[in-house]
Parts: structure tokens; C-alpha cells; sequence
């Protein structure tokens, strides 16, 4: 650091300067990010300073993430599974206990979800001789990789069916006396693919195991098609579901959130927090921003289901176009897309990605197995963009 400091104008030119190395997300067909609203990112600025580590000093951000929590679980089918079984208050007003938080993001939330479930076991009946774990499907984000890591906790990974969706027969012949849970994904990271999640739950229940679904992409994205397959809280035997508004949800970076069925869930992340305005923390992080919680709360409270089923509708449009026209040139889809997700299978997928990005600019990214040209549609991508994208691909394969 300099002993005296520039100018604003000095810092601002700088900044810009060094934005420009970023992308604009013109081109970008890679990211499972988008552009904020323009209403996230006003808000956003509104709470700039807000810290929900510390509850008691910011009273009205801690409002509206009681509030987007609230959003949330009426958006996943909390409320009508509260009403059902008396354990959650409805509280239409906000206030009330909240059976979840708001995450940096899907990576904090699936996490949490982990640590909770071991917390619980621990605190339970069941005695776990050796090292607890749990089975996901061999598509998890590799956020789980960390949980192992952090957790010592075993992640085993069940095998995928032809579609790439969790095959039940491998998830159950992976339980044993030491599982603690399972995982779904509702919208996985490279297929945009959704688990069977009621054969999930069934086998959860069966087994007396926790199921956490991990929907931060699919979290916005399902619940708005036409065909949505049962996802969320409805299904009985989901415990715990990641959402991140900071994908689909157009809300502003750092926003994921994280919703159990029930409070023990939330309990069992209790930290105790002696010196602070409130007596406990339930968090991963301790100070977090407050910020984002404003932006997620205005964007949804704007959009509405009207505005989020209009975004899922214009970037499925984007989907089922570009899958239509590489048909055309010959490009199949490994599965028909069920979201706003394509994996194409394309001859020398390492190379084509190279030259897309090395010749015209394109951010694509691919599969692991079997490898293909992953591209995610977003609000950010257009018709016109997915034309050229297409001429690209024809020019470099064509070659
Ligand atoms: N769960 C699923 C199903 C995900 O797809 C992701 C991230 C996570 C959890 C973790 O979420 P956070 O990264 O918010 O902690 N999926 C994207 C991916 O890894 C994230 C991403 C977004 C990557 C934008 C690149 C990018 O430009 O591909």
C-alpha cells in the first residue's frame, strides 16, 4: 500500500481499465451467473453496509431475509407441509421461526445441509461405528468434494442411468450401517438433469436417512415449466433444499439460501455466540452480507411468478431453438434438455471448445463423461447470439 493514497479519478480510471478484462457475459454460454436485475442491484446498493452476522444491530435486513426465507418456503412447498404437519408456524407476516437461512451460495448451503445431518446423528440414537456418509449422485457439484474434505465424512458417489439421472438400484446399494443421508439434484450442474427424487425420498424413508436436495440452479427454473416434476418439500422425505438466487433467481452475488422441514435441522447448527446482539449463530459465516438479502428480496417481491415463469419461458425458448437448429447441422443433445442446459455431442469437444473461444469469443464449457459441449442459456444470451454461436460451431467443425 502507498503511504498517500490517489485520487478517486486515478482509482476509477484503474477500475474500469481492469473491468474490461471481465466479460459483459456478450458470449459467454458457460456460466450458470447472469446479469442481476437492475432492481437486485439498487437494492443491493441500498444495504450496502447491512451485516446479518450481527442480528440485533440491522434489524431490517434480518426483516427481509425473514421474508425471502419465507418466499422460499412457499415457493418449495414449505407452508403446505407446515399446515399439514403443525410443526412450522405459518407466518404470513414474517415473523415467527424460520426454518433457514440465507447462504453465500449453493457451495455454503450443501454444506450446511451436510454438517446439519451429521450434527443430528451425533446428537441421536443411531451409533455410527467408523466414518459416517453419505451417498450422492456421481453428477454432484463438486461442492460435495469439500464436505468430505472438511467434514471427514465419506461421499460416495452412485453410479447415472443412460439419462444421467441418479440410478436407485446404485444409491441403495451403496447404504450401509454408517449413512447418515442421501442426495438429489434437481437441475445438475453439467445435464440440467433432475434426480427421481420421489424414488429418493421413498428410499430415505425406508432407511431412515436424511435427504437434502441440492436445486441451486433448478431451485428457479423448475418450479416455472410447463411439466415440473416433484422437487421440493411437497415430496415427503426431503429434509433440507439448496436455492440460490444468485443463478435463475437474478438476484446479485453472494445470494444462495437454505430451507430444512424442520427446526431441529436449524438447531443442530447452533453456535453459541456470547458477546454478540443475539445469543446464536446458525450460519457457516459470521459476518455476511445483508446486501445481497436486500437485492433477493426485490427482485422476487418484482418479478413475482409472473416474472420468473416469463425468464424460464424466454431461456427455454433459447434451449429448445439452439437444440432445433444443431439438429440441423447434425449436433444431437446427449438427452432431450429438461432445462435451460444443452450437452451436445460434438467430435473433439476439447478442441472445438479451444477454437470457440481462441476464433470467436465463445465461453463454453464441457462435460466429464462422456465429454460434449456443455452450454447453459441465460437471460443474458439471445436468439441472435445462438445464430452466430451455431455458424461458429459449423465453421470449426466444418474445417
Ligand atoms: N450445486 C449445483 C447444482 C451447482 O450447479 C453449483 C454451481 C453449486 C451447487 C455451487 O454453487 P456456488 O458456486 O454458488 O457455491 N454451479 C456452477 C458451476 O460450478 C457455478 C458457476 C456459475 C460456475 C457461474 C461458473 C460460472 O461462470 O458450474
Amino acid at each position: 500500500m502507498n503511504e498517500k493514497g490517489l485520487s478517486e479519478k486515478e482509482i476509477f480510471s484503474y477500475l474500469e481499465n481492469v473491468k474490461s478484462e471481465d466479460t459483459d457475459y456478450y458470449k459467454v454460454l458457460s456460466s450458470m451467473c447472469t446479469r442481476p436485475h437492475k432492481i437486485a442491484v439498487e437494492a443491493h446498493r441500498l444495504f450496502i453496509e447491512a451485516n446479518l452476522g450481527d442480528l440485533g444491530l440491522f434489524a431490517g435486513a434480518h426483516r427481509l431475509e425473514r421474508e425471502v426465507i419465507m418466499m422460499l418456503g412457499e415457493l418449495l412447498h414449505a407452508q403446505s407441509v407446515d399446515a399439514q404437519s403443525a410443526k412450522i408456524p405459518s407466518g404470513k407476516s414474517g415473523k415467527g421461526s424460520i426454518y433457514g437461512y440465507l447462504t453465500t451460495g449453493g457451495t455454503e448451503s450443501n454444506i450446511q445441509a451436510v454438517r446439519g445431518m451429521k450434527n443430528l446423528v451425533t446428537a441421536g440414537e443411531k451409533k455410527i461405528v467408523g466414518t459416517p456418509n453419505i451417498v450422492i449422485p456421481e453428477s454432484a457439484h463438486f461442492s460435495f468434494d469439500k464436505v468430505a474434505n472438511m467434514m471427514g465424512i465419506e461421499v460416495k458417489r452412485a453410479l447415472l442411468d443412460s439419462e444421467f439421472k441418479v440410478d436407485i438400484s446404485s444409491v441403495e446399494s451403496l447404504i450401509d450401517a454408517n449413512t447418515i443421508g442421501l442426495v438429489g439434484i434437481a437441475g445438475t450442474t453439467e445435464f440440467g438433469q433432475i434426480d427421481p427424487i420421489e424414488k429418493l425420498a421413498k428410499l430415505a424413508l425406508d432407511n431412515e436417512l436424511f435427504l437434502h436436495i441440492d436445486a441451486a440452479f433448478g431451485g428457479f427454473v423448475i418450479p416455472f415449466l410447463e411439466n415440473p416434476q416433484p422437487f421440493d418439500f411437497k415430496v415427503s422425505g426431503v429434509t433440507s433444499i439448496a436455492i440460490d438466487p444468485h443463478k435463475m433467481g437474478l438476484s446479485t452475488i453472494p445470494s444462495g439460501a437454505l430451507l430444512f422441514r424442520s427446526p431441529s435441522f436449524l438447531d443442530s447448527l447452533r453456535v453459541n455466540t456470547p458477546y454478540l446482539t443475539t445469543k446464536a449463530q446458525f450460519t457457516l459465516t459470521g459476518t455476511r452480507s445483508g446486501a445481497s438479502t436486500a437485492a433477493t428480496y426485490a427482485v422476487m417481491k418484482h418479478l413475482g411468478r409472473e416474472g420468473y415463469r416469463k425468464n424460464v419461458q424466454y431461456c427455454m425458448q433459447l434451449t429448445e431453438k439452439l437444440v432445433k437448429e444443431a439438429r440441423k447441422l447434425g449436433f444431437e443433445p446427449l438427452i432431450e434438455p429438461i432445462m435451460n442446459v444443452v450437452a451436445l455431442r460434438v467430435p473433439n469437444p476439447d478442441l472445438v471448445r479451444e477454437q470457440l473461444l481462441k476464433r470467436f469469443g465463445w465461453n463454453v464449457s464441457i462435460t466429464r463423461t462422456p465429454r460434449s459441449l456443455r452450454l447453459v442459456l441465460m437471460p443474458h444470451n439471445t436468439a441472435w447470439d445462438i445464430e452466430e454461436f451455431l455458424q461458429d460451431l459449423k465453421k470449426i467443425t466444418t474445417e
